[in-house]
């Protein structure tokens, strides 16, 4: 085979590449006019069309026809497993009590956890399935999906393989989180600490040792878990081994984001009341700060996250869904585009890297995904756009071609 197609399979030629690689400087690490070619699953090789002799490829050639190819979109922070719904807690929120009243009284969270546990593992499947499928059909290639509504050993667990149970009926990276300390359960209340206990020695090993979870999460707040019942949990996840992530500076500032970044957490989560400490930490990690407008927005939040400050100390910044049935019940990443742009002020090109590259970078697959580079998975989305500003500017019209993903079209 001619070397200069990198031994591959299948070539997508008349290409606008959206790269998103910090080794093309150019907006988007936008390629004009490039052939991509990808061999089982990874992307091989990036060149421009005249350089390449389309005649002597053997393989199967797809013609973009100078339509955008972009990275897959990652969605890295949801809890998309769960059972029932609150449209009921949504009406009284509408009547003026808060989210924090309603947590307070009992509801919140744990109305989600009281109907996640009355369900099997098939009935959670079967209920997020269409969410699942919603991101999926907008370009969603990689997804991380957290526990946190069950609480129990057994409840927690269900909840992560359910997780692996619905992803693997599609072309989807999945990457599971155990998120135990999401809330108190209610036969704790009155003894907190010894909670921290059971997700430390039992619940955490024993995810870890099954391979249902690799990464941990903490919802680091007033309503939840302090600073150091989360430092307890982060030990814990470093010693099983698993990546660290956060739920910090939500609706408060606790320094959970800083406490985090110490134990060198993949990602930071909300942020809306993080300080410039909280963000002189992150950058000394590399730790990403994923920033969360849907629950900001569906929360009626007025407090904005400091974009411009984590600009400024080049903090890399994602964008996820949040995806659950509390604070966002909206399954659309395309929508956090837009209000990512329009509630926080990211340019479209920090909103596409959010979902893309940096979200990558979350989810510890920094090396595998999220950018259009040789050796890359190859995830990718063929678009009918004239710029990929157009991703974040529109919302609700389909203008995906192609969805790619390990070099397979899985939907055009
Ligand atoms: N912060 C959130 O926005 C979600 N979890 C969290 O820690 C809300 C989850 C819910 O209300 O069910
Ligand atoms: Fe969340």
């Amino acid at each position: 085979m001619n070397s200069a197609f990198g031994g591959s399979q299948k070539i997508w030629i008349n290409a606008q590449i959206a790269t998103m690689s910090p080794q093309v400087d150019t907006p988007y690490g936008l390629l004009k006019n490039h052939v991509l070619g990808v061999d089982d699953g990874e992307i091989t090789f990036i060149a421009p069309m005249q350089d390449i002799d389309i005649n002597a490829f053997p393989g199967e050639i797809i013609d973009a026809q100078g339509n955008y190819l972009t990275p897959g979109l990652i969605d890295s922070h949801t809890h998309l497993i769960y059972g029932g719904q609150r449209s009921g807690e949504f009406t009284r929120r509408l009547n003026g009590t808060t989210y924090e009243e309603i947590s307070r009284a009992g509801g919140g969270i744990l109305a989600t956890v009281a109907a996640t546990r009355m369900l099997s593992e098939d009935e959670l499947v079967e209920q997020a399935r269409p969410r699942l499928e919603a991101l999926i059909n907008e370009g969603v290639t990689t997804v991380e999906i957290k526990s946190g509504y069950g609480l129990t050993l057994q409840d927690e667990l269900k909840m992560l393989r359910a997780a692996k149970k619905l992803a693997a009926d599609y072309p989807i990276h999945l990457r599971t989180t155990l998120l135990a300390a999401h809330a108190v359960p209610p036969e704790y209340t009155k003894d907190p600490d010894s909670y921290i206990e059971l997700i430390c020695e039992e619940m955490i090993p024993q995810a870890a040792a099954e391979g249902l979870a690799q990464a941990v999460d903490v919802f680091c707040e007033k309503i939840a878990f302090s600073a150091t019942q989360s430092e307890q949990i982060f030990a814990a996840a470093q010693k099983a081994g698993l990546g660290i992530k956060v739920h910090a500076e939500q609706l408060s500032n606790n320094h959970g984001a800083e406490l985090a970044a110490s134990y060198s957490a993949w990602s930071v989560d909300h942020l809306e009341y993080l300080d410039e400490a909280g963000i002189k930490a992150l950058k000394k990690t590399g730790t990403v700060a994923t920033l969360l407008p849907g629950a900001f927005y569906f929360l009626g939040e007025t407090k904005k996250p400091p974009v411009e400050l984590l600009r400024q100390y080049q903090v890399p910044m994602a964008l996820a869904s949040d995806l659950n049935p509390g604070s966002c019940p909206l399954a659309s990443l395309r929508l956090m585009l837009n209000m990512g742009c329009i509630l926080f002020g990211l340019t479209p090109e920090e909103a596409l890297l959010g979902t893309t590259r940096n979200a990558a970078i979350a989810l510890g697959l920094g090396d595998g995904i999220g950018t259009l580079q040789a050796g890359k998975t190859a995830d990718m989305l063929l678009w009918d756009i004239g710029d990929p500003a157009q991703l974040a500017y529109e919302f609700g019209s389909n203008v995906l071609l192609q969805r790619i993903f390990g070099g397979e079209i899985s939907y055009a």
